[in-house]
């Protein structure tokens, strides 16, 4: 008998149920209890800076934004998601008679949240460099119902708020409870740059889809979101001093971002402690520009062979050596970087994927060789970055740029690496002492399958004439995405130049009505890697197991929330605690 229990208890499988908070992403320390603490009906905030006269006091900054009005919005999201948009577990939980607490005996009522900045913000707090501002929080609640967050920056009260709003339910029979108290969470990111690369150039996404994603990827902890805002197929970005660009290359007349839409996404994201980084992507990926003007562009649509001449109908590259493209970037630069310089530290120029045939085809050049191109590139490169930098501000490109052209970038310029030269590309990238992006298709391409370049169905010849493309299918799974660690294979001494990694959404196959069932919860694993890290307390890899139940109870407030995030599970999983 003795002998059947131990072997039962050797089989034993933990049930995949949440213990402690479903928190996501899981921060770095936390210690909960089993008390229950309800919400009184209206949530008294308190906040406090260290500097005495900042007291919830308007702060001397350059920008519109100040610690002031930034907080007041992130106090009234916050209370919203607590009250009116609280999770109500017996959705989730269905069948389970002892989820929710006892409506017997006295409630203990949280009394208030206090807000503790303990260090001034900076003049431009939102948008500072990686690794500047500091979001890292403390999070307590007491017995008494005193709820804490202290931290070093606003953007670090805004962390703390969203872990809060996970420790909450509704309850079925009314009221909005936590049963953790007491609590005591104390939380950092793991890399300074959390992003999600949005592509709105394959597909035009209105700007409420593109503000509806930085709500989610702020409560993701995201702090990042890179907009791919042209292509070889639209280039939906309204330049007014090129009044083609837009007018003759986007999709429709209407499908565009005017300079009132960029400038309310950029604060829209900046209030949610999301940093807006606009790319537009060149010399390659720019037959857009054909539309508007087409004496810029060599190889446009060359036919039937697309893909000799570039990565994607239809072909078209920026000519090199030209001194009307030169004119035409310094319109554009003068004309877009003072608008995004006020809400970012970055700019994206791209460079990925140029094609090296499309040049044989361009009167200046008439060369597919690299040492011809090379020179080429690199001044193309030179003049665009030293407009950045005039504008104060700091490159990324592709990593293309370093490790297949061997140009020489600046110290200052950030690589994006995706694996386009091999799985080794971000080290490869560190090694030459640069500072990088993680991101490898393999993993964190979230439109694309297993490596699949191009899915085409059985017979059909794999550089189909235009405008056929089926493209990267079937999807990964939250777990392939889950299971990347941006530092493998980065030695040791070099880490530190991993300045984090974006999960991407190209959207040649994806438009508003599948954005967000694509991307969530998907990106919420990748949001993990990024703030907690790839690995857990004891060096291990995180488990899916643990993370599965706790991604399905995430994804159910994302949806609570208006975001049509993914089925993580069925309820029956998590019916009963079992
Ligand atoms: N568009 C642009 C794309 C891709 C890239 N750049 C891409 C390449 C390969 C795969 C998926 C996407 N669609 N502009 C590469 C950075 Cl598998």
């Amino acid at each position: 008998m003795l002998a059947v229990q131990l072997l039962l208890t050797l089989i034993y499988i933990p049930p995949l149920s949440v213990s402690g908070a479903p928190l996501w992403p899981v921060p770095t320390t936390q210690s909960l209890g089993t008390g229950v603490l309800w919400l009184p009906d209206k949530l008294p905030f308190t906040v406090a800076v260290r500097n005495a006269t900042q007291i919830y006091s308007t702060q001397n900054g350059t920008g519109a934004i100040t610690t002031t009005s930034f907080l007041d919005d992130a106090i009234q999201r916050t209370s919203y998601y607590l009250y009116n948009d609280a999770f109500i577990p017996w959705k989730f939980h269905p069948r389970n008679q002892v989820f929710e607490p006892d409506l017997n005996g006295s409630k203990t009522t949280i009394t208030g949240v206090t807000l503790r900045v303990n260090a001034s913000d900076t003049s431009t707090f939102y948008k500072s460099k990686a690794g500047e501002v500091d979001e890292s929080y403390t999070l307590t609640i007491q017995q008494n119902g005193q709820i804490t967050i202290t931290g070093l920056s606003s953007v670090g009260m805004l962390r703390g708020l969203s872990t809060l709003e996970q420790l909450f339910y509704a309850h079925s029979s009314g009221g909005v409870y936590t049963p953790y108290s007491p609590v005591s969470i104390s939380d950092r990111p793991k890399f300074a740059h959390r992003g999600l690369n949005m592509d709105v150039a394959r597909n035009y996404f209105p700007p409420s889809d593109i503000c509806r994603t930085l709500d989610a990827l702020s409560w993701n902890k995201f702090n990042r979101l890179h907009l791919h805002i042209t292509d070889a197929q639209s280039w939906p970005l309204e330049i007014s001093a090129l009044p083609d660009l837009a007018g003759k290359g986007a999709y429709a007349p209407s499908l565009h971002y005017t300079p009132d839409d960029l400038k309310m996404i950029q604060e829209y994201g900046a209030y949610r402690g999301v940093e807006v980084i606009i790319e537009t992507d060149m010399p390659g990926h720019t037959a857009s520009i054909w539309f508007g003007y087409p004496d810029l562009i060599t190889a446009f649509n060359v036919q039937p062979a697309w893909a000799t001449y570039s990565a994607e109908p239809p072909t078209g590259q920026l000519k090199l050596n030209n001194t009307a493209v030169t004119t035409f970037l310094t319109a554009l630069w003068n004309d877009l970087l003072p608008r995004v310089s006020p809400y970012t530290s970055y700019f994206h120029t791209g460079g990925d994927e140029v094609n090296a045939n499309a040049y044989l085809l361009d009167p200046g050049v008439k060369s597919n060789d690299s040492k011809v191109l090379q020179p080429l590139l690199q001044s193309f490169l030179d003049f665009n970055h030293n407009a950045l930098r005039k504008a104060g501000l700091t490159p990324v490109v592709w990593e293309e740029q370093l490790l297949q052209w061997n140009l020489t970038l600046g110290s200052d310029v950030v690589v994006q690496t995706w694996g386009a030269v091999g799985p080794d590309s971000l080290a490869q990238t560190v090694q030459k002492g640069h500072k990088a992006l993680a991101g490898d298709y393999n993993y964190w391409y979230l439109d694309c399958g297993h490596g699949a370049w191009v899915d085409s169905p059985p017979g059909a010849p794999s550089t189909a004439a235009f405008p056929y493309l089926d493209y990267c299918s079937p999807l990964k799974n939250w777990r392939t995405v889950y299971s990347y660690n941006p530092l493998a294979g980065v030695p040791a001494n070099l880490s530190s130049l991993v300045l984090g990694g974006e999960v991407h959404m190209w959207a040649e196959q994806i438009d508003p009505s599948n954005f967000d069932s694509i991307a969530w919860p998907r990106a919420s694993a990748a949001g993990e890697v990024l703030w907690s890290g790839a690995k857990d307390a004891s060096g291990q890899n995180r488990s899916q197991i643990e993370a599965s139940p706790r991604l399905a109870e995430w994804r159910e407030r994302m949806v609570r929330r208006g975001i049509m995030a993914g089925v993580v599970q069925m309820p029956y999983c998590t019916q009963n605690g079992s």
